[in-house]
Formats: C-alpha cells, sequence, structure tokens
C-alpha cells in the first residue's frame, strides 16, 4: 500500500488473493489493510494537506497533473494489463480508456489556476464583500472492481486540482492497477501522502475512511448497500459525499428508429464489458410494432458474439469479474425464469473451449417481461437484458422512469421532436439520443434517485471539492447598532 512516502505491507501482513476471473485463478496478492494502516494514510494525507501540498501553488499543481497525464499515457499499456487480469474485461476496451484517461488530468490540470473567487456587488453600504473557493482537506475515494482507474480518475483529477489530498480504497477484487498508478505520483514529483491507496476490505476500511475527523468528504462508487453505509456513515460527522450507485438504465426504441444503429446501441449498452456497467441499459423498452422483428435482429448480433480471452482483439466479451458477482447474476437468471420470464438466448454460463475455465455467463435475453418483475427492477450487473414493449410515447417514458434509479436512458428515434421533447420527460442523469455508453472528461456525470447524488466530469465538478468562503470587509469606521443584524 502507498501511505505517505513508504510502501508497506498491512500491520498484520495479512494478504487477499486476487483472481484472474478468465483462468479463475489467483495471479497477485494484495495487503489487507487495517484499520491501524487506513489511520496512517489519513494521517498521511491530513499532513499533506497541511504542510508541502498547501505551499504548491495552483498553477504548479496544474504542471504536477500534466506531467502525471504524460507517465500515465507513458505506462498506458502496463496499467491496461494490469486492469484486464484483475477484471477479466477486454483489453481493447481497458488499453481504449487508458489512452484517453490523461485527458481528465490535463483538463483538470488546466482548471487548477482558474479557481476565481467573486467580487459581490453588496446591498451594505460602506462594505466589500468577495468569495473564495478553498479545498476541502482529506478526500476519501471508495471505488469498485468494474473499472478501477476511470472510476478514480474521475473524482482524484478534479479533487487534486482543487488542491485536496486523497486517500484511495481499490475493490479487494481490482487492486493493482491503482498501486502501480500511485507510483505514477512520486515519480511526477507531487508531495509524499498527497495520494495514498489503501487495499483491503470495505467495510472494515470503512470504520476509518468514512469516520475519520480529518476526512472532510467521501466519493464513492459502487453498490447500493456499500453506498447507503458510506452515506450513513458519513452522516455521523457530516462529511460531503458523492455518490455512484449504478441503475437499471432504459433504451427505447422507437418505431422510426434506425434499427440496425439502434441493435448495435443495445449491445454495446448492456453486452459490452459483459454488462458490468454503472450505466448498463438492462432494460430494452421497444415499441410494440417493431418488437418481434427487432428482438430477432439482436438475436442474430448476439449470437454471433464472441466469448473468450480478454487479450484476443477478436473476443467481443469476457468472463464476469469475480466469483460473487457470477453467482449474483447466475442467481438473478434463475429467478427470472422462474418469475416466468421468456430467456430467447444465453441464460446459462458460458462453456465453450475458449471459455475454458473461465467465469463467463452467455449474453442473455427475456422477453415477455412486464416492469415490475424482479429481472426489470434490480441491477443484474452482467450480460442480462429484458424486452419490454410499449404502445404510445406516453407509455414508454412512464416505465423509462418507473424504476429506483435514474443514470442514464437513451432514446432511438429519426423523431427530431422526440429527440427534443424526450429527454426533458426522462429521470436520469445522462440521456443519449441515438448513442450509448458514451464517457467525456468534459460531460457531467452522476444519477437522479437511488443511483446517487454528485456529479462528476465538466466544469462544475470542481466544485463538488470546494469550500465557498465569503469575506465581508467593513470599512464604516463604526459598528451600526450592536443589538440588530447587520
Ligand atoms: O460493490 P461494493 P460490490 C453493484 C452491482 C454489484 C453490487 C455489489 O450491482 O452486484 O454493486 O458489488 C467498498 N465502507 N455495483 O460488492 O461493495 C468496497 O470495498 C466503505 C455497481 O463490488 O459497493 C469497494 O471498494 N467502503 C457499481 C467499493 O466499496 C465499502 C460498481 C464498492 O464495493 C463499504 C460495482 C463500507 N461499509 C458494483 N462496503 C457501479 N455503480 O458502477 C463496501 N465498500
Amino acid at each position: 500500500m502507498r501511505i505517505g512516502d513508504s510502501w508497506k505491507a498491512g500491520s498484520t501482513n495479512e494478504w487477499i488473493e486476487s483472481v484472474n476471473p478468465y483462468y479463475n485463478k489467483p495471479w497477485a496478492r494484495i495487503p489487507r489493510g487495517t484499520k491501524e494502516d487506513a489511520e496512517a494514510a489519513v494521517e498521511a494525507a491530513h499532513a499533506a494537506f497541511k504542510g508541502p501540498w498547501a505551499q504548491v501553488s495552483p498553477a504548479d499543481r496544474g504542471l504536477l497533473l500534466y506531467r502525471l497525464a504524460e507517465l500515465m499515457a507513458e505506462n498506458a499499456e502496463y496499467l491496461a494489463d494490469l486492469e484486464v487480469r484483475d477484471t477479466g474485461k477486454l483489453r481493447a476496451e481497458m488499453l481504449g480508456n487508458l489512452r484517453y484517461l490523461p485527458r481528465w488530468y490535463q483538463y483538470y490540470g488546466g482548471l487548477a489556476d482558474k479557481i476565481e473567487g467573486t467580487v459581490t456587488p453588496i446591498d451594505k453600504p460602506g462594505m466589500f464583500h468577495y468569495t473564495t473557493y478553498e479545498p476541502l482537506g482529506v478526500v476519501t475515494c471508495i471505488v469498485p472492481w468494474n473499472s478501477p482507474l476511470l472510476l478514480t480518475t474521475m473524482k482524484l483529477a478534479a479533487l487534486l486540482a482543487a488542491g485536496n489530498t486523497a486517500v484511495i480504497k481499490p475493490s479487494e477484487f481490482a487492486s493493482t492497477s491503482l498501486m502501480a498508478f500511485a507510483k505514477l505520483f512520486e515519480e511526477a514529483g507531487f508531495p509524499a501522502g498527497v495520494v495514498n491507496v489503501v487495499t483491503g476490505y470495505g467495510p472494515e476500511l470503512g470504520e476509518v475512511l468514512t469516520h475519520h475527523p480529518h476526512v472532510k468528504r467521501i466519493a464513492f462508487t459502487g453498490g447500493d448497500s456499500g453506498g447507503r453505509a458510506v452515506a450513513t456513515a458519513a452522516a455521523q460527522t457530516f462529511k460531503r459525499v458523492s455518490l455512484e450507485l449504478g441503475g437499471k438504465s432504459p433504451n427505447i426504441v422507437f418505431a422510426d428508429a434506425n434499427q440496425d444503429a439502434a441493435v448495435k446501441g443495445v449491445v454495446s449498452g448492456i453486452f459490452a464489458a459483459t454488462g458490468q456497467s454503472c450505466m448498463a441499459g438492462s432494460r430494452l423498452i421497444i415499441h410494440r410494432s417493431i418488437h418481434d422483428e427487432f428482438v430477432q435482429k439482436l438475436v442474430d448480433f448476439v449470437g454471433t458474439a464472441t466469448l473468450g480471452d480478454p487479450n484476443d482483439s477478436e473476443t467481443n466479451m469476457g468472463p464476469v469479474s469475480n466469483r460473487p458477482q457470477l453467482e449474483r447474476v447466475m442467481a438473478k437468471i434463475e429467478a427470472a425464469k422462474a418469475e416466468g420470464a421468456n430467456c430467447i438466448i444465453g441464460g446459462k454460463r458460458g462453456s465453450t473451449e475458449a471459455c475454458g475455465d473461465g467465469l463467463f455467463v452467455e449474453p442473455t435475453i427475456f422477453t415477455g417481461v412486464t416492469n415490475d418483475m424482479t429481472i426489470a427492477r434490480e441491477e443484474v450487473f452482467g450480460p442480462v437484458l429484458t424486452v419490454i414493449p410499449f404502445d404510445t410515447d406516453e407509455e414508454a417514458i412512464e416505465l423509462a422512469n418507473d424504476t429506483l434509479y435514474g443514470l442514464a436512458a437513451a432514446l432511438w428515434t429519426t423523431s427530431i421532436e422526440r429527440a427534443v421533447k424526450m429527454p426533458k420527460k426522462l429521470e436520469a442523469g445522462t440521456i443519449w439520443v441515438n448513442a450509448y455508453r458514451v464517457v467525456s472528461y468534459l460531460a457531467p456525470f452522476g444519477g437522479v434517485k437511488a443511483s446517487g447524488v454528485g456529479r462528476e466530469n465538466g466544469m462544475e465538478a470542481i466544485k463538488e471539492y470546494l469550500e465557498t468562503k465569503s469575506v465581508f470587509l467593513n470599512g464604516n469606521p463604526d459598528v451600526a447598532n450592536p443589538f440588530v443584524m447587520g
């Protein structure tokens, strides 16, 4: 683990095996950090915040972030390789991510010296008023296993540009890329303690990372139950929190859609990354008049998807990332069958030769689904699509919004009228029209309802890591009536 200026095993010298889900074999071991280790990391981050990091000017913070971006680009292949081994996700996707992620550090590096306060036209005679934006202090980043570096970067670039320090807690299932990434901060010239990485189990480390008085903010991405635990803990000491908790996102296909493009959009929404994406388009909401034709096209397309080695450029879908997740996905598939949904493709463990001993699940589609079935309500976080027909635009919106979640939604249409009207009616943080699974460092990302609170990416994300200070200067020689508010 990276704590302050040193590399440490856990204080009890216990280790957690990291399993490569393609071979279904351990390939690395990571320290099982303890509460004492988490405490040391928070102290190191706090010391850096009060000490050397506070001495670095905003412009120089920006230069450090640019240097980090260069190092990340130079190490893209290596970091992508670690993520593929830990998560089983396609090398093509992880390397694509790694080549894009430096943009976040460049963008926020550029913003670091543009955090300007305001002068207020204050309504108090003889007074002058201004605001400044100040960093918060130590920020805890708690991230899941599906895209460790992407989901960390969406927090870290903005929080560092704003002048905070960080303790990162990767998932116990996928820690190695963040440990390797931590090395680059030293090389880039960041003072020790600005970025710390502690590994281990969430609830154990969470007792410090979400409670410690020096932690001023928590940025969390993960499942509902982890998110609820973190938010509850944060409430005890009134820490600021952002939560990105996944979803049950609707992908709506209208009768006037370009069907071939929509088929690809639906596939990218739910089968890319083997469905292990917070923004997965897991509910296809489709106009009844094209239901049969579209579903047939989808089955034909999905039927040709190749499961196998994530390093092979011919592979379309890798394994599920870890055994507990595999078991959750299979249990949800069985429950959907028992509930009466009609499994028209997939529904089983992947068993081709290329799947070997890997944790594969076949791409699975259920028709005959109603929106009240469990399979249409709970996040599966796997390659499982439910198909729900609609008759009118109003019904499509009603079905799309009839969910606890609200991370993303997409619509496929050639009607400019629908393209303009529908986004206003959809309850989701991100809307795509004739696209799916597009993310940019420039575009705010986050959810509504049970998909969470707060936004990452884009200009406004930097404010998530800043405190506004309001300063009144009294130019009057005296104080007016002291018993009445000024
Ligand atoms: O997530 P967890 P898991 C969903 C998906 C999946 C389910 C569970 O449906 O099936 O969540 O996945 C840390 N205090 N998503 O178990 O537990 C944990 O160690 C502090 C959606 O992997 O939420 C890890 O680092 N930390 C999602 C991180 O939280 C705690 C991505 C996320 O783990 C903690 C992944 C605690 N009490 C899964 N409990 C998305 N939004 O993209 C856990 N953690």
